[in-house]
């Protein structure tokens, strides 16, 4: 078994969440943020066998949208400098996919 991790934009969690739904896999939506926008995004924990995980990353790719979005202005501490904005890319989806020692339910 294997836990697909997808760090996707708040936006698509929905879409991606109701697809994995359909398809009678169960999912966890987990409200995370970017290290790098300091802004809000979401992590979806997935347990699955391992012959569905390329199946899960599809669904994901096909509802995850990436957009350009600005990093706010850094005040870098005891300098009168403020980093300007930087247009960055984000998405659709970091996929990290883990070995899964143990799975129970109680
Ligand atoms: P953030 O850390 O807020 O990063 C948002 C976007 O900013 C990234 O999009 C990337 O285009 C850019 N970016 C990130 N770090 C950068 C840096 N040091 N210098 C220049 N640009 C940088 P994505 O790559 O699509 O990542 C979206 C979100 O996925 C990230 O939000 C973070 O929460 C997560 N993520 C991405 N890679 C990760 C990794 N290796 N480990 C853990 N989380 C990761």
């Amino acid at each position: 078994m294997k836990l697909v991790m997808a760090i996707v934009k708040d936006d698509d969690s929905f879409n991606i969440m109701n697809a994995l739904n359909l398809k009678g896999l169960s999912v966890t939506k987990l409200a995370s943020t970017g290290g790098f926008l300091k802004v809000g995004n979401t992590t979806l924990i997935c347990g699955v066998d391992d012959e569905k995980v390329d199946y899960v990353i599809d669904i994901i790719k096909k509802e995850g949208h990436s957009k350009k979005q600005f990093t706010n202005g850094v005040n870098i501490p005891g300098d009168n400098y403020t980093q300007p904005p930087i247009e960055v890319t984000v998405g659709g989806a970091t996929i990290f996919v883990v070995d899964v020692d143990k799975f129970v339910k109680v």
